[in-house]
């Protein structure tokens, strides 16, 4: 039923029932083509329920998740296109209430992944009181829908855990990267993401190593459900390797209490609500 948007109630006035865990419509393996996405448009009929700046509510139950994607980008239509065709119905599928939002480094200058996830994760704060916020690649596509889009009440999870690209297992018992979750607290605990991280590489191990010094740990799981496909790509432009990485990963210990959250800044260019998510475009400054 439609819900009366004053009184957060359905238009009906009867509260809605808890959703049911887990929820009915799932169904487990799912194969992902990656033949030519269908337009925005094409995608936008396919999801009718998605209201503008791609949110989503379970229209007939009470969710019990209420989580925010946060999708660092720049110039990746294409996999922008594919990730939207594919995770608008699986959220869906697992009937939370979630909205997708595409933080886009403005410019030309070295790409900075971690950044643009802190101002994400800023930025979706000041729309919702998210319970868990998703910090998903652009190119990353989930391949069984078991694997929730929520957050551990205790620690952080890594969901990407067996990538394709990786042979279908983790890389190394470390790895943070790809698709992660936190909620608010454990966010503010670790001081979010660093900002100092231009260029490719670095920043997902200083962010795992972040849940550790903050008296984390990562949770993750069962390879068998945590399946993703990647979008094959070649390097970026604007995003090559960062060589100063292996300096900076030496000295998170010392830097992580005063890099991060507490020292983040940025212009906030524009906020559109899309039809299918919200984009943040953001002057996040330069490599000094
Ligand atoms: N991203 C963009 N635009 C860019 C760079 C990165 O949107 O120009 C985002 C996107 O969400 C991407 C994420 O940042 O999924 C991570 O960047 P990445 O895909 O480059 O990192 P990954 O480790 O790719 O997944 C490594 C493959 C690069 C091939 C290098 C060949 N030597």
């Amino acid at each position: 039923p439609p819900r009366n948007s004053g009184t957060g109630l359905p238009a009906s006035g009867q509260p809605l029932k808890d959703c049911p865990i887990p929820s009915p419509l799932l169904v487990g393996p799912v194969s992902v083509h990656l033949s030519s996405p269908l337009s925005l448009e094409d995608i936008r009929q396919r999801n009718p329920l998605v209201l503008p700046g791609g949110r989503y509510r379970p229209p007939d139950c009470e969710p019990h998740h209420h989580t925010a994607i946060v999708v660092p980008f720049r110039n990746r239509i294409s996999h922008l296109r594919s990730l939207l065709y594919h995770l608008h119905p699986f959220l869906q599928r697992q009937q939370i209430h979630y909205s997708i939002y595409i933080v886009q480094q403005w410019g030309n200058g070295t790409f900075n992944r971690a950044k643009l996830l802190n101002v994400g994760v800023r930025e979706a704060l000041k729309d919702e009181d998210w319970s868990c916020i998703f910090l998903h690649d652009v190119d990353l596509l989930p391949e069984n829908d078991h694997n929730t889009y929520t957050c551990h009440k205790q620690f952080p999870t890594h969901l990407s855990v067996a990538m394709d690209k990786f042979r279908y297992r983790l890389p190394y018992p470390q790895y943070f990267g790809g698709v992660s979750a936190v909620t608010p607290d454990q966010y503010m605990k670790m001081n979010g993401f660093p900002n100092q991280y231009w260029g490719w590489g670095g920043e997902d191990d200083d962010i795992a190593a972040r849940v550790r010094l903050s008296g984390m740990k990562i949770v993750r799981p069962p390879v068998a459900i945590g399946h993703y496909k990647m979008i094959k790509h070649k390097g970026d432009k604007g995003n090559e390797q960062n060589p100063r990485r292996f300096d900076l990963l030496k000295k998170t210990r010392l830097n992580w209490h005063s890099d991060g959250l507490n020292s983040l800044t940025y212009e906030l260019l524009s906020k559109e609500l899309e039809p299918l998510y919200t984009n943040l475009t953001v002057n996040i400054g330069e490599d000094p």
